[in-house]
């Protein structure tokens, strides 16, 4: 495999570990690089950098201390949740210390009134989501990396995943922040009032940020009632276009409809080929879509009956217990990991108006192949959102040729480079491709207002 992409290690100001070790106690501050390598290197392994320490501060309080301190010493900090991020903008690669969130893991009560709870921003989604169960609610927010992303990495990256269909992304949760800004200053908003007309809503613009302009140590969510009962079905289409327009009729007449995922024919090879798994039927289908319906009462035959109007479905299983659910989950789940078996991919996580979806996705090939024949694409997604992940493998790590040319087509499609992932370090010299000369003004102003200094995450999102 080739050289991934590396990060340098500048030296640091005398003085400045010593004071970030009395702020954070000798224990959480770790220097040794058997252990900080696991914070230097991104989940695909495409992204390796490289730092001098990872500060593990344990309140808000203390993140604030670090801030402060970095930023009198001008020394810049990498922002961390649970490195599950798939755009390099989680790690190190210009030797920023790794400012590592996940101590920050306060779980508040459920407010049983509002259906509302306060997270901290290293608390894993699971724990949201078991939590709200327990107390009779539900986290709308759901992804394949559950049990690792955290709270803070949700709210930094605006986390989609697989219920945006019917509950939106983590934005559309998120009803206060409290954060440490790149200026050090802390805001805390997390009353969590549903009507609060107060001036500019800091929660939106915090979101989706990618740690840019500072540090968020904490997140009020809304809740959403509970839909305990579930039905999971794996639909076989012709292609891609009858699929995208299944997931389209279904959405319209199934108000529990809560996921519409689609694959095909080889990522599912794959998948089976690394987890041993059986095939969901008897012939193979150009294209598949996972769907699941929940509600307070049993949804299975309110699916069938919409399953049952559809067109062109070729082949229908329906899970009638939870093992089969989780079976024809992980035809889905298991893609990012299958690939991953094959070496790092590029990561290319768009969205498409959903009318040219199945013409994109039958383009791309071509278009990668044109400028690396020895690539293999890997396409699947969430059919309803019109969000495709283009995955690319044998390409280098440095190669950004097929990236260049699969975000270009996407520009023209009219779509968008970055549908939930980020901009992060992988995407930034092509925000251009969506955003125009005015609006990265704009985000240079506030970068500039919020993180005077460019010490919080300096090389994501904004192009040099
Ligand atoms: C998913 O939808 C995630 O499974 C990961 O967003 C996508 O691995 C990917 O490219
Ligand atoms: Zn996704």
């Amino acid at each position: 495999m080739t050289k991934a992409v590396t990060g340098t290690q500048p030296g640091l100001p005398a003085g400045l570990l010593a004071e970030l070790r009395e702020v954070l106690g000798a224990p959480h501050l770790l220097t040794d690089p058997e252990v900080t390598a696991s914070f230097t290197t991104d989940w695909t392994g495409r992204f390796v950098g490289a730092t001098a320490a990872v500060l593990r501060p344990s309140s808000t309080a203390e993140v604030a201390a670090v801030l402060s301190a970095c930023r009198r010493h001008g020394v810049a900090l990498c922002l961390q949740g649970a490195n599950t991020g798939l755009v390099g903008g989680g790690v190190p690669l210009q030797g920023e210390l790794v400012l590592s969130l996940r101590r920050l893991a306060t779980l508040g009560p459920v407010d049983p009134l509002s259906g509302q709870v306060t997270a901290g921003a290293g608390v894993p989604l699971a724990d949201v989501q078991a939590t709200a169960r327990a107390a009779g609610w539900a986290y709308g927010v759901d992804m394949a990396s559950r049990q690792s992303a955290t709270v803070g990495g949700t709210v930094a990256t605006n986390a989609g995943g697989l219920r945006v269909l019917r509950y939106g992304d983590t934005r559309a949760q998120l009803l206060g922040v409290e954060a440490v800004l790149g200026t050090g200053q802390t805001v805390s908003h997390l009353a969590g009032l549903v009507k609060d007309n107060t001036g500019y809503h800091l929660p939106s613009l915090l979101c989706g940020s990618e740690g840019t302009l500072g540090v968020v140590t904490a997140a009020r969510l809304r809740l959403v009632p509970p839909a305990p009962e579930r039905v999971v079905a794996l639909l076989g289409f012709g292609g891609v276009g009858p699929a995208v327009a299944a997931a389209g009729a279904l959405r319209r007449r199934l108000g529990s409809l809560e996921a519409a995922e689609l694959f095909v024919a080889d990522g599912l090879d794959l998948v089976r080929r690394v987890t041993g798994a059986g095939p969901p039927f008897a012939r193979t289908h150009p294209a598949y879509l996972l769907v699941e319906a929940a509600a307070a009462s049993d949804p299975t035959d309110d699916l069938a009956q919409a399953i049952g109007s559809l067109e062109a479905v070729g082949d229908v299983a329906v899970a009638v217990d939870s093992v089969r659910a989780a079976e024809l989950w992980r035809y889905r789940e298991a893609h990012t990991e299958a690939i991953n078996t094959l070496g790092a991919p590029h990561k290319l996580d768009v969205t498409l108006p959903l009318g040219s979806l199945a013409e994109f996705m039958d383009r791309v090939p071509g278009v990668v192949a044109a400028v690396a024949p020895e690539a293999r694409c890997w396409l699947f997604g969430h059919a309803a959102d019109g969000n495709v992940h283009v995955n690319v493998t044998g390409v280098g790590p440095d190669d950004e040729r097929v990236d260049e040319s699969v975000l270009a087509l996407v520009a023209d499609y009219g779509g968008s480079i970055s549908a939930e992932h980020g901009i992060g370090v992988a995407k930034r010299r092509w925000l251009g491709l969506n955003r125009s000369e005015a609006e990265i003004a704009t985000f240079r102003a506030i970068k500039s207002a919020l993180d005077p200094d460019g010490v919080c995450n300096p090389g994501v999102l904004l192009p040099n």
